[in-house]
């Protein structure tokens, strides 16, 4: 099937542009300089551009030096063009720009839907613990029996990854609570951060399908903030998958069957306040997204919604999941190299059940009135508790993948 493509959503501003509308950057800044229309140089070479839009996105007090930018020379109504001569070096350029904050666009950004992982819950509920290792594993181990692999996308991806999770999970460290800056109407911090992953399908001609991955890790903070709230509604509304974590140790019946104080401060951050309740929260991301749409308040919504317990291992620990159940034994997609339906369903089930027994039934009840394509789950991103001065072992996670295998199973890519 051939689809046209005539937008395209950039994935670090979320301005939507025709697919023509594009920009270029120079690739040889070093010798690049303006020149007046006889050809001489007037500018500084290698000085580069002072880049507006960038400072606008990142939020500086100055711009900073960047390549220059520029326009293919005809741009086309119903293609992006792939390459562009520079109108002070006349070298040609293959870096595609977002016209509006000046960050390098994927190179599949034309041809393929890049998938937007929205992950939202309220504070504390571990979010960015679950992104962090999530990408650690689908590096390392997810998707070898599935003939895929998965990669950061660019250097500033990397560099991301690494400051803002690797270099605290797999260095003993719980992440630092995620927070927003929110100026004027954009937000700066949390970049999304970028992944490709690349699927042999199956057959003997079998192609390398490429899949761009766009992981958006919300703060806590921004869903009790009728301001931020706005901002975050317009990323959300752009998913292809919503993963919706729940923190158990924000539930009261759990807390009380937990005798023992160290375990549950061990596993919640030090500045705690159960002031969300995640109904509310699954709650006003349907209005927004509703509003953000242009949906009726009778029409569900179409963005997958995974709801997640996270934290499984205190859960185990102290005896709270179904004796005998799925959510006990380890999860077999990958040892099957495929998506395996059947626990997939019993995980739902016995999410479920703890849900209802634990007071959440208006939690279900909203999900399912509102989001037409939704399933629960339950992960533990560390594996184990942390230690009760607070620092982690390298995590050994429990079933961090099932969430996400679901979303890429719907979405046809496993
Ligand atoms: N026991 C246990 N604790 C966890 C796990 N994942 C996260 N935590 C703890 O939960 C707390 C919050 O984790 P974060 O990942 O920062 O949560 P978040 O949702 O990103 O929080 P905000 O950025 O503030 O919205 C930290 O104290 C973590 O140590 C887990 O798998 N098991
Ligand atoms: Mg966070
Ligand atoms: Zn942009
Ligand atoms: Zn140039």
């Amino acid at each position: 099937m051939i689809t046209m493509k005539l937008k395209y959503v950039c994935p670090f501003c979320f301005a939507e542009h025709a697919i023509g509308d594009v920009e270029f950057a120079c690739d040889s800044r070093m010798i690049c300089a303006q020149r007046d229309p006889s050809g001489k140089i007037v500018g500084v070479p290698g000085a580069g551009e002072p880049d507006k839009k960038m400072q606008e996105y990142k939020h500086l007090s100055q711009a900073p030096l960047g390549p220059h930018h520029f326009r293919a020379h005809k741009t086309p109504k119903f293609s992006m063009p792939d390459s562009a001569v520079c109108d002070w070096c006349r070298q040609v350029s293959r870096t595609r720009v977002c016209p509006s904050c000046h960050n390098t666009l994927p190179s599949t950004i034309d041809n393929d839907e890049a998938m937007i992982i929205s992950l939202i819950g309220t504070r504390g509920s571990g979010k960015s613990t679950y992104v962090g290792v999530l990408i650690h594993e689908m590096m390392k181990h997810l998707f070898g029996p599935f003939h895929g692999t998965f990669q950061l996308y660019g250097s500033e991806d990397q560099r991301e990854y690494r400051t803002r999770f690797e270099d605290y999970l797999y260095k003993g460290q719980p992440i630092p609570q995620t927070t927003t800056h929110l100026t004027g109407n954009t937000m700066t911090e949390n970049r999304p951060i970028l992944g490709m992953l690349k699927m042999q399908s199956s057959g003997f001609f079998g192609k390398v399908k490429p899949k761009m991955l766009v992981f958006f890790d919300s703060a806590g903070e921004d869903w009790t903030n009728m301001d931020t709230i706005q901002v975050v509604a317009k990323y959300v509304a752009k998913s292809s998958g919503i993963v919706f974590l729940i923190d158990p140790l924000a539930n009261q019946h759990v807390r009380d069957a937990i005798s023992d104080d160290a375990s549950i401060r061990a596993s919640i951050s030090a500045d705690y306040e159960p002031d969300s309740d995640p109904t509310k929260v699954i709650n006003d991301v349907a209005r927004l997204i509703r509003d953000q749409n242009g949906l009726k308040e009778s029409q569900k919504i179409a963005i997958p919604v995974a709801a997640a317990f996270s934290k499984l291992d205190v859960l185990e620990d102290k005896n709270l999941l179904p004796p005998g159940g799925r959510l006990s034994q380890p999860s077999p997609h990958v040892q099957r190299g495929m998506f395996d339906d059947t626990d997939a369903d019993s995980v739902n089930q016995e999410v479920r059940s703890m849900l209802d027994r634990w007071d959440y039934g208006s939690f279900i009840n909203t999900l399912d009135m509102n989001y037409a394509t939704n399933h629960c789950f339950a992960f533990s991103a560390y594996g184990r508790e942390p230690a009760s001065d607070g620092t982690i072992a390298p995590p050994i996670p429990k079933r961090i993948e099932d969430a996400m295998f679901w979303l890429l199973h719907l979405n046809k890519v496993l």
